[in-house]
């Protein structure tokens, strides 16, 4: 199986660098947030994928590559969704590109950054990506010419979703949902706080840290960055996160010791299933 695989690599470097601009989208697509398992899927999408949901071009070379990291836990109706759906738009985008579903283990409050970087960490050790982009297992995009691809800055890629009000964003300043980082970028802030268990502020905190490293947020075209939300109930066991007041108040002062790379996570589980790579991860107590 190795061999095979590096000979398909060798074989790659020989094609052709794929177009600035992919040439099969479509642009703007018709997705209802009532979307059936039925309609997103896309069997020839599905029928190109490598073991861990992996894919690269046949004809060409892409010219990044990406790892979506979904943190997950407990909406298997969406996960069927969103992994089809990004199968046949990222094709679509010509990336080279890796799906990461990683799930908190129970009893564990669940804590969306703590899984980021568990993701990009394990991410990382299994392929050369150049684009880390975190997802919402319940956010679609509704137009592929928001590409997955990284920048010189960080990027957010949600200029709207029906989640809010006129579907915009919900406040000036807002970075949740769906962000972008290369390597270098995710290394410079540190990735996610480890520390906000349970809902809401991760996304500040990283927006902080995005500041105070110099960085700024960019976005797409307010037209091609609107997101439909599958509907969902606050998830039971995610409270809101009761520090997270306190904690967003001192991130530059915590930010290096608090991040991707001072992370204390349990792997339980890593399988390469058919459509994603799946991580079973549990937070590693002190000994
Ligand atoms: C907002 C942000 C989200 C995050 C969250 C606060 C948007 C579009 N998204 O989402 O990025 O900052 O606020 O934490 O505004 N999840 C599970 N199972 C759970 C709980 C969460 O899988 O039990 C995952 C899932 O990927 C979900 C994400 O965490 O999409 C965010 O959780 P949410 O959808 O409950 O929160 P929401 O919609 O307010």
């Amino acid at each position: 199986h190795l061999i095979a695989q590096t000979h398909s690599k060798q074989n790659r470097s020989a094609l052709p660098l794929c177009p600035e601009q992919p040439p099969h989208l479509v642009g703007k697509m018709n997705i209802k947030p009532s979307i059936t398992l039925q309609e997103v899927t896309n069997e020839e999408s599905l029928r190109n994928l490598t073991y861990g949901g992996r894919y690269a071009p046949p004809d060409c070379q892409a010219r990044e590559r990406t790892a979506i990291i979904i943190p997950y836990r407990d909406r298997k109706e969406h996960l069927d969704i969103i992994v089809r759906h990004l199968h046949t738009v990222l094709q679509r985008q010509q990336l080279e590109y890796g799906i990461y579903v990683v799930e908190m283990a129970l009893p564990t409050q669940f804590n969306r950054g703590l899984l980021a970087n568990a993701g990009v960490r394990t991410a990382r050790g299994i392929s050369n990506y150049t684009c880390y982009v975190i997802h919402d297992v319940d956010s679609l995009m509704t137009d592929d010419r928001n590409l997955y691809r990284c920048g010189s800055q960080p990027i957010h890629f949600m200029t709207g979703s029906t989640k809010y009000k006129d579907d915009g964003i919900p406040y000036y300043g807002f970075h949740g949902g769906i962000v972008g980082f290369t390597p270098e970028q995710y290394k410079k802030v540190n990735g996610f706080s480890n520390l906000y268990f349970g809902w809401g502020s991760e996304d500040d905190d990283l927006g902080i840290r995005v500041q105070t490293s110099g960085m700024i947020y960019v976005r797409p075209k307010e037209e091609i960055g609107k997101y439909v939300a599958l509907s969902h109930a606050r998830d039971v066991g995610n409270q809101e996160s009761p520090n997270s007041f306190g904690l967003v108040r001192n991130v530059p002062v915590r930010q290096m010791e608090d991040g991707v790379e001072t992370i204390r996570f349990k792997r339980f589980a890593l399988e390469y299933q058919q459509l994603y790579t799946w991580l079973l991860i549990g937070v590693k107590e002190d000994e």
